[in-house]
């Protein structure tokens, strides 16, 4: 009880977070009831987001992003998330934006939406002690083209706040190596790597993320399990895991979390972390996700303060900002 208690109050680092998708509903309805646009579909009764499964989701999830317009929507959506996270203990966050929500893909208006966004960050920095990093992210249903804009949008705006680029969206669709380019690019303008891997894809989809893209972090990557020598290159190569073990369980990626490899992951040695993903989309908290971690798998306060720091150890930050968060 009292180790419980000590685990959901430690301060977590979370690497893998979708800036939209942490909106809590009340913040959506409220915004699409001010701009009178109906995404009532998006909703079920008791107020939650409403979908079916994982495709479906990234439709309800762009039906509620549709009522964010301006980047003072944007700056009142980061004071709401940063909240919640500070709530839930997290003092350092790393969330995914979207320049296709943010001006369309155009630099000079992510400049704009980006700018609402820091300033946001920084008050909530001051009031709660959270820190907020950005990576930019090419959504992977909407084509390599969108992605190469994309990273125009993150090449252009590189620096101590915008410090990635990784890609989300649809894994069915397209190769890793279709995105190559943008992945180039902002390797080039000094931004840090990872993508969206083996959530719905196997192995393959992992080793492709690492040997098409090199990418230094995978979002998911779980279902390397499914392959031990990928896994041992996974532990061999030192690539992190941005694990989201709540999202997996209520999507179906894994029946439940006794069933989830996150332990045999780490006892084979690969860098695994833990994080939210779209905290209200999946019910979590990174509190609860430290809970249900502790109580499945008799995870101790040890071992979660040795995730933070390879958390922390992971992060894209600079190395001033990584020494003042552990
Ligand atoms: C995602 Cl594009 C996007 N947005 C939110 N959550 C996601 N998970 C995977 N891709
Ligand atoms: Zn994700």
């Amino acid at each position: 009880e009292e180790q419980l208690h000590r685990i959901a109050n430690l301060p977590k680092v979370e690497l893998h977070t979708h800036f939209e998708g942490c909106a809590p509903p009340v913040f959506i309805r409220g915004l699409a009831a001010e701009k009178k646009i109906d995404i009532s579909k998006a909703f079920k009764a008791d107020g939650s987001y409403a979908y079916r499964d994982f495709v479906h989701f990234l439709e309800v999830y762009e039906a509620a992003t549709s009522v964010l317009k301006t980047p003072e929507d944007f700056a009142r959506l980061c004071t709401a998330v940063l909240e919640q996270s500070a709530e839930n203990g997290v003092i350092y966050q790393e969330t995914f934006l979207s320049p296709d929500f943010c001006g369309g893909g155009d630099v000079a208006a992510w400049r704009e939406y980006l700018h609402a966004i820091q300033e946001a960050a920084s008050v909530a920095e001051r009031a709660h002690g959270i820190v907020l990093r950005g990576i930019v992210t090419p959504i992977r249903h909407f084509g390599p083209d969108k992605a190469k804009r994309t990273a125009l949008c993150a090449a252009e705006t590189a620096g101590d706040w915008i410090v990635g680029l990784g890609m989300g969206g649809d894994e069915n669709k397209g190769k890793q190596r279709d995105f190559a380019y943008a992945f180039d690019m902002a390797r080039e303008a000094g931004l840090r790597l990872t993508t969206h891997a083996g959530e719905w894809r196997g192995p393959e989809e992992v080793r492709d993320a690492v040997n098409d893209l090199r990418v230094e972090r995978i979002g998911h990557g779980v279902r390397a399990i499914y392959d031990l020598a990928t896994v041992d290159m996974l532990a061999e190569r030192e690539i992190t895991l941005e694990v989201c073990p709540g999202s997996n369980v209520f999507l179906g990626v894994f029946p439940s979390l006794d069933q989830h490899p996150i332990d045999q992951l780490r006892r084979r040695g690969v860098k695994v972390t833990v994080s939210t993903d779209d905290p209200p989309f999946f019910h979590t908290t990174m509190r609860d996700e430290y809970v249900n971690l502790a109580k499945t798998f008799g995870w101790d306060e040890a071992i979660l303060t040795d995730i933070n720091k390879t958390a922390a150890g992971a992060a894209f930050c600079d190395q001033t900002t990584r020494d003042a968060i552990l």
